[in-house]
C-alpha cells in the first residue's frame, strides 16, 4: 500500500477497481472526477465497463448516467460509452466514441454551461447523485481529500453523492498540495449567496483539501497511472497569423489606453489555437501578465517560466505528457504561481465581470452578424460542448472568438450567413479573429458588423459569395434591421451537403 492514504479509516477500505466495480447498480448516476484529460479516475471506469458488458452479455439491463467536470479521457468516456450503456452525460465531453453515442442516440446528452453545473447538480435537475469517483493524490491523517490535477466539480459531486470511492493515484505530484483552493460557500444557493471575495486571480480564499465524509466512502482504489494528454499540433501558419492578429489588437488597445500594459487576466480556450496564442505571447512585448482561466495548457506553463506570467487561476491542466511530467517533477514551484479552484469559481461570471477577464476562445463558425456556434455541424451533430466559453464570454471585458476562416480543406466557410446553431450571440461576441484578419465589432450596427465580418475575416474564397448573400439579404429584407433571406441562408448549410462546397 503506497503511503498516500494517511487515515486509518481509509486504509480498511482499500480494494481492487473491479471488486469495486461490482457495487454499482443499474440506473445509478455517477459524478466522475475528470477535466480537460486531468484528474479522471484512471482504474475504476474500465472495471465499470466490464460489469457493464457482462450484465449486457446476460440479456441484462445496464445504464448508468455519467456527469464529470469537463473532458476526461479515453479510459473513462471512452470505455464507457464503448458498452452503450451511458444513458446520460454532462456537461462537456470530446471523446470520439461518447460523441458517437450522442449522435447515433444512444446517449442523452446536456451541454450546460461549467459554472452552471455545481448549481444544476445541487438542485436536483440532473436527478439523485448515487455515487461520486474522485481522484486524489493523497488522503491526509484527518481524512480530507488532496485533490490531484483537476478540481471541476469535485466539492459538488463529493458533497451531494450517497457514497463516494476515491482512487488515490501515485502518479500525481505529493507537491500538488497547497496548489488547490477549494471554497465552500459557492455551494450556497439563493437567497443565502454571498459575494465571492476574489480581487485578483492569484488570490486564495479558501482550503487546501476538500472534505468528505468517510461513513460515505465504500472503496478506496490505489492507482499509479499519468494522465492521458495528447501533445499539441506543432504550430502552423494559421495558428501563428491568428495569434499574431488578437496580439497586435491587444497592442492596440494598450496604446488607445483601453487595457493597461500588463493587460487584464486572460482567459484562452483549449486546443492548438489557444495554445498558439499562449506560444505568441511568450515572445510578444506584454509583461506580468496574469490569466484567470479554465485550463492550463503547455504555452501558459512556458509564460510562468519565463516569467511574463506570474500567476494563473484555473480548474485544470490540460497538458502535453511532456509538460506533465514537468509539473509533476516542479509542482513545488509552479504551486506557488497556479490556483486549482472548483469549476464554479474558476468560471463564476461575477469574478470574470469584476476583473474584466480577455475571453478568447475557439468556434466552429460565426455568421455575418457575429453570433457563434461552437458546438455543432450542420444544426444536428454534437461536436464537443460549449465548456466554459459561454461564461467567459457573457461576462468578458472583451470577448474574442477564433478560427481558421475555413474547414475541411479549404471546402467550407467558418464564416457563413446565419450560424446553424447559435451559442454565443451577437449580443456577446465583440472581436472575430482569422488567419485573414481581425473585425472588432463593438460599436458597430447589424448592417456594419456583416462589412467588417466579411472584409476582414473571410477567406478570398468565399468573399464574393457571402456579399451576394448581403446584396439579396438587403433587397429581401427592404431595409430591415438584420437582413436576412431565410431559405438562402439555411441553403448556404444545405448546398455543402449537397455538393460538398460552399462556393457558389
Ligand atoms: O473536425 O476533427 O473531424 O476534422 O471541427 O476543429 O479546427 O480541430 O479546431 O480543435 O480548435 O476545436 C469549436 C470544436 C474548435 C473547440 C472547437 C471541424 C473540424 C474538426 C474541430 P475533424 P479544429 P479546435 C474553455 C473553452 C467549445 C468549448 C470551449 C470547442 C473539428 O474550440 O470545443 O470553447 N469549443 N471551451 O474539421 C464543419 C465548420 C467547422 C468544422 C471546424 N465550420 N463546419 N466542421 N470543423 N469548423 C475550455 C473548456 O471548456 C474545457
Amino acid at each position: 500500500m503506497s503511503g498516500r492514504i494517511r487515515s486509518e479509516a481509509f486504509r480498511n477500505k482499500v480494494m481492487a477497481a473491479h471488486d469495486a466495480a461490482e457495487l454499482v447498480e443499474n440506473g445509478w448516476n455517477i459524478g466522475f472526477s475528470g477535466f480537460t484529460g486531468s484528474g479522471y479516475p484512471k482504474a475504476f471506469p474500465e472495471a465499470l465497463a466490464a460489469v457493464i458488458d457482462a450484465a449486457h452479455n446476460r440479456g441484462e439491463e445496464f445504464r448508468i448516467g455519467m456527469w464529470t467536470g469537463a473532458s476526461t479521457a479515453p479510459e473513462l468516456d471512452g470505455a464507457l460509452a464503448r458498452t452503450g450503456g451511458i444513458s446520460y452525460r454532462a456537461p462537456y465531453q470530446s471523446d470520439p466514441e461518447m460523441r458517437t453515442a450522442i449522435n447515433n442516440g444512444t446517449t442523452y446528452y446536456q451541454d450546460i454551461h461549467l459554472s452552471h453545473m455545481g448549481p444544476q447538480v445541487s438542485q436536483g435537475f440532473l436527478g439523485k447523485l448515487n455515487l461520486a469517483v474522485v481522484e486524489a493524490s493523497a488522503i491526509t491523517e484527518d481524512g480530507d481529500v488532496v485533490p490531484s490535477s483537476s478540481i471541476g466539480m469535485n466539492r459538488t459531486y463529493l458533497e451531494h453523492a450517497d457514497k463516494v470511492i476515491i482512487e488515490v493515484n501515485s502518479w500525481q505530484s505529493e507537491d500538488l498540495y497547497g496548489m488547490h483552493d477549494v471554497y465552500y460557500p459557492i455551494g450556497a444557493l439563493p437567497p443565502n449567496r454571498v459575494p465571492l471575495p476574489i480581487q485578483n486571480a492569484g488570490d486564495r480564499i479558501g482550503d487546501k483539501v476538500m472534505k468528505i465524509d468517510a461513513d460515505k466512502v465504500i472503496a478506496i482504489i490505489e492507482t499509479n497511472d499519468p494522465d492521458r494528454n495528447t501533445p499539441f499540433k506543432p504550430l502552423d501558419d494559421d495558428s501563428r497569423a491568428i495569434a499574431g492578429n488578437l496580439l497586435d489588437f491587444l497592442g492596440a488597445e494598450v496604446k488607445a489606453g483601453r487595457l493597461p500594459k500588463n493587460l487584464l487576466p486572460l482567459q484562452s480556450g483549449v486546443g492548438n489555437i489557444a495554445n498558439a496564442v499562449l506560444a505568441g505571447l511568450l515572445e510578444g512585448p506584454f509583461e506580468n501578465l496574469t490569466s484567470f482561466t479554465e485550463v492550463i495548457q503547455d504555452g501558459m506553463v512556458d509564460l510562468i517560466d519565463s516569467g511574463k506570467l506570474t500567476v494563473a487561476s484555473a480548474t485544470a491542466f490540460s497538458l502535453s505528457p511532456t509538460a506533465a511530467e514537468k509539473m509533476n517533477d516542479n509542482a513545488k514551484f509552479y504551486r506557488d504561481k497556479i490556483v486549482l479552484r472548483p469549476q464554479d469559481v474558476s468560471n463564476h461570471p461575477e469574478a470574470i465581470r469584476r476583473m474584466g477577464v480577455i475571453a478568447c476562445n475557439g468556434m466552429i463558425e460565426a455568421d455575418i452578424y457575429g453570433n457563434v456556434n461552437s458546438t455543432h455541424v450542420m444544426g444536428s451533430r454534437m461536436q464537443n460542448g460549449i465548456g466554459g466559453s459561454g461564461d467567459f464570454t457573457r461576462n468578458g471585458w472583451i470577448s474574442s472568438f477564433v478560427t481558421p476562416s475555413t474547414a475541411k480543406g479549404g471546402a467550407i466557410s467558418c464564416i457563413v450567413p446565419m450560424v446553424n446553431h447559435v451559442d454565443h450571440t451577437e449580443h456577446d461576441v465583440q472581436v472575430i479573429i482569422t488567419e485573414q484578419g481581425l473585425a472588432d465589432l463593438r460599436g458597430l450596427a447589424p448592417r456594419q458588423r456583416a462589412q467588417a465580418i466579411i472584409d476582414n475575416c473571410a477567406h478570398p474564397d468565399f468573399k464574393e459569395p457571402l456579399r451576394e448573400y448581403v446584396k439579396l439579404a438587403e433587397k429581401k429584407a427592404n431595409g430591415m434591421h438584420t437582413p436576412h433571406d431565410l431559405a438562402t441562408a439555411l441553403g448556404w448549410h444545405v448546398r455543402f451537403l449537397e455538393t460538398g462546397t460552399m462556393a457558389q
